[in-house]
Formats: C-alpha cells, structure tokens, sequence
C-alpha cells in the first residue's frame, strides 16, 4: 500500500488551498461562538469570523501560547459540552498544572486516521505487528499511535515505556516488524539487545516510527545500522492533537505536514511576522478539523523550517525538516517535556531553600539523566544532616511527582550556583544528540 488516503495525502495544491480555506472559516465561526477566550481575543484585534476571505487573512487572527492553556484550565478552551468529550490527555505546563486537552469521538476517528496515514508511511500494513513502546496513560504519545496502528488492522503490542527486558523479548517471541518509541529509547533499545547476543538482523523487524523529542541524522543511521530497519520520524504535541501531525516519507527529507487538517506557519519568534518558505523559524499550527479542542495559531516554540518542494513520494503536503531548537526553555527528558520554571515552583512551595537552582542534563550510554542542583542558605547549610536527608527526600519525591520522571537532587553549598546578570543560567544540557 502506497498510501492510506491517496485523495488526500496527492491532492492539488489549489484543491489543497480551497479546502483548507473552507475549514478554516468554519472553524474561526466555531470558536467564536463557543469559546469566551477566541471571542475575546479576536475582538481585541477587531476581528470577525467574516474577515477570513482567505488563507492570507490567517495572518490577522492572534496567537495562542501555552499559557492560555493555563489560564484556562483545566476545561476552559473546550468548544464542546463535556458531554461530548470522551477522552482528555495532559502534558507538563510551565508550573505545577498540566496542559489538558480533550477530544471528542470524531477526534479520536481524526487522529486515528492520521495516525494510520502515518503508519503506511512507514510501510506499515493489516500485516505488521507493531510494538508501540511509547507511554499509555496521560501522554498522548501511547495511545494515539494505538488507535491508528488498530484503525490500519495491524496486529498492536501495547507494551508502553520501559521495561527493556521484556520489550527484547516480545520484539522476538511476537515478530515485531515496526517499532514506535522515542529514538533514544530505541537505541537503548538496541543496545540492550545487542549486549543479550540478539542478531537484530535476523528478526522481521523493518521499521521504527521514531519521535516526541528531539533527533539527528546521525542517530538514524546508529538506529538503522544496529537495528537493520527504517528510521523514520514522526512529530506532533498534545496540543495540537498528539503524535501525527507530521510524518516523515521514506524518501527521508523531512516530515509532511498534514495540510488537510493543520495549516502550518513559520514565523520570526521575535516579531510574530511569518517568514517565507525555507528560512528558518517558529512553527504556529491551526487545527482545521478538531471539535473538542480546536486551536488557533498556536505557537509550538519548536524552530523548524518548511519545505514546499514536490516530494518524489507523491504527497503534496509541505515537509517541515527536523525539529532544531526551541524558542522557551523547555527540556524534553526521557521523551517527557520539562521546564525549569517546575523546578522552581517546588522550591517556591517548600519555601526551605534559596531560589537557585540548575538542571544537569546528560545522556549516560543511550539513556538521559537529570541531577538538580539546589543551593542551601547559609543557616541551613549549618543544619543537622538528618534534616538535610529529610529535605532532600522531600524535594526529591514532590519534583519526580511535578515533573514526571525521575532526578536526582544534590544539595548544594551556598553560592555554589553561578550567578547571572542577565536571564539565570538554569540548565546545563550536555546531551549529544
Ligand atoms: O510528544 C507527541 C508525540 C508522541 C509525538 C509520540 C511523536 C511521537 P507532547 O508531549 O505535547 O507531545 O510534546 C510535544 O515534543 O513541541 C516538540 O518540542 C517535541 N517533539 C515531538 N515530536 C518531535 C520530533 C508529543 N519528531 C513536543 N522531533 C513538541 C523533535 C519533537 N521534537
């Protein structure tokens, strides 16, 4: 199977457009009737919906950013009852509070079908038997890449994360053929295999669906060479739907946008004006389809380019090339998204210690570790060392709970911490990727 939705996936540019537009309107009426805050925020710009004539227009709606999210939670930016909402996913906010997004059961159909999509690009058919090794539960990272592995009628192991020694041995007992993870999971992955005397090249595995962080050319072939596979990347957020919002072909330069149901933009994180085709920026998607949740000109802070080059496969989407950067702070650690300001809000909430803090990022063998450094006052530097334990089990057990994953925490001597005068310096990344 070439693809999962020919019309779509090969539709005219033009066609592409005109559909596109009509989405579009209908999607600015909805949002202006149901949802307070777009009401609001397009009256500000002396915005209707009867100012969208054309995609051009887009340029006049006003941004959404994460914080919105937040000032709205948990429900607030739902255009929908919650009556017709039947699943709800989360990622980590900028403090204490996640993200929440909902969906309603033509969402799920939605994604399931892009996911789908997604899948055949990766050579997947009713045949495969994919182990999707990425997190169930809150993230939408498992359970999105389930549905549309079900929805293609392939044969799903919902494994999720972790666990390595049973992963090794269900890829053989089950014939994985398709792996779906985060690259530096599957490297592990392959290590791990490697050491237990697996001959990657003897199993059906053929190909990973890799992504939900950031990777490099030089990390596919590692993967393609020690796992005898495809590697191909897949990106989305929660926000905007989840994973399969962009796919990558196996022609393996950068990843289709699904223009049918997201308009992407790239624009110059500094002023908010879109920036050309091929120069390089942050990327704002608009959801055309969503019900639950639709979002308008969100910015992802992820910096990308795009490219409108014909693709040898056949698409006609726009491919964005690999995710290079952010424009915020925000850390992606063990395929789970962390902000410095978490840390913060902890330390805020003890009240115990001084508010510097530093997060030591590094990639041991294939796997990310986090070491958060934390400054004592002078006082308590003096304290009993039974007290300094308790505190530091204490903060320990509050961060993992915030920020989802596991740290280590050093207490630190005061003015230990180096200080700026500028912007504090709060992490340390020194992961190659
Ligand atoms: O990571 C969704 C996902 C799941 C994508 C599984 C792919 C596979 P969030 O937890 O909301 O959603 O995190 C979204 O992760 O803004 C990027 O910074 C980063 N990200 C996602 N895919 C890629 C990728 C999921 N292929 C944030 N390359 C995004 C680089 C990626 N970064």
């Amino acid at each position: 199977m070439m693809y999962w939705d020919r019309e779509y996936e090969t539709m005219s540019r033009d066609n592409l457009a005109e559909l596109q537009l009509q989405r579009l309107q209908a999607t600015v009426e909805r949002v202006y009737h149901k949802v307070p805050f777009y009401r609001q925020a397009f009256e500000k710009q002396g915005i209707t919906p009867r100012d969208i004539r054309s995609l051009d227009d887009l340029r006049h709606l006003p941004f959404t950013v994460k914080t919105d999210l937040r000032d709205n939670y948990p429900f607030g930016l739902f255009a929908v009852p919650m009556e017709e909402v039947v699943r709800l996913h989360a990622s980590s906010g900028t403090t204490g509070k996640p993200t929440v997004v909902g969906y309603t059961q033509n969402d799920i159909n939605t994604w399931a079908n892009l996911m789908a999509r997604a899948l055949v690009m990766a050579g997947g058919t009713k045949g495969d038997v994919v182990q999707n090794a990425y997190g169930y539960g809150l993230f939408t990272g498992g359970m999105g890449i389930h549905y549309g592995a079900e929805l293609l009628g392939a044969t799903v192991v919902p494994v999720s994360g972790g666990n390595t020694a049973r992963q090794l041995m269900l890829m053989q007992d089950f014939g994985t053929t398709i792996l779906t993870c985060t690259p530096s999971y599957a490297l592990y992955l392959a290590e791990e295999g490697r050491n237990q005397g697996i001959d990657f090249a003897k199993l059906p595995l053929k190909a990973g669906v890799f992504g939900a962080e950031p990777w490099s050319e030089r990390m596919r072939r590692q993967l393609e060479e020690k796992l005898h596979i495809t590697a191909l990347d897949i990106y989305g957020l929660s926000e905007v739907m989840g994973p399969g919002v962009a796919m990558e072909c196996p022609v393996k330069e950068g990843m289709h946008i699904f223009e049918d149901h997201f308009i992407a933009e790239i624009i110059d994180p500094e002023t908010g004006e879109p920036v050309p085709f091929g120069e390089q920026g942050e990327l704002v998607i608009t959801s055309l389809t969503k019900e639950a949740f639709p979002i308008i000109r969100y910015r992802t802070r992820d910096i990308t380019v795009l490219n409108p080059e014909p693709c040898p496969c056949g698409r006609t989407h726009v491919r964005m090339c690999r995710v290079t950067g952010r424009t915020d702070d925000m850390l992606i650690i063990r395929g789970v998204n962390v902000f410095p300001s978490q840390v913060e809000s902890v330390l805020l909430e003890f009240g115990e210690t001084e508010p510097h803090y530093l997060l030591v990022v590094d990639r041991k063998g294939t796997m990310d570790d986090l070491e958060i450094w934390v400054e004592l006052s002078n006082q308590m530097f003096s304290d009993k060392v039974r007290y300094l334990e308790d505190l530091e089990y204490r903060l320990r057990s509050r961060i993992n709970s915030v920020l989802g994953i596991s740290a280590r925490i050093k207490l630190v001597e005061p003015r230990t911490i180096p200080r700026s005068e500028g912007k504090a310096k709060r992490v340390v990344d020194r992961r190659e990727i």
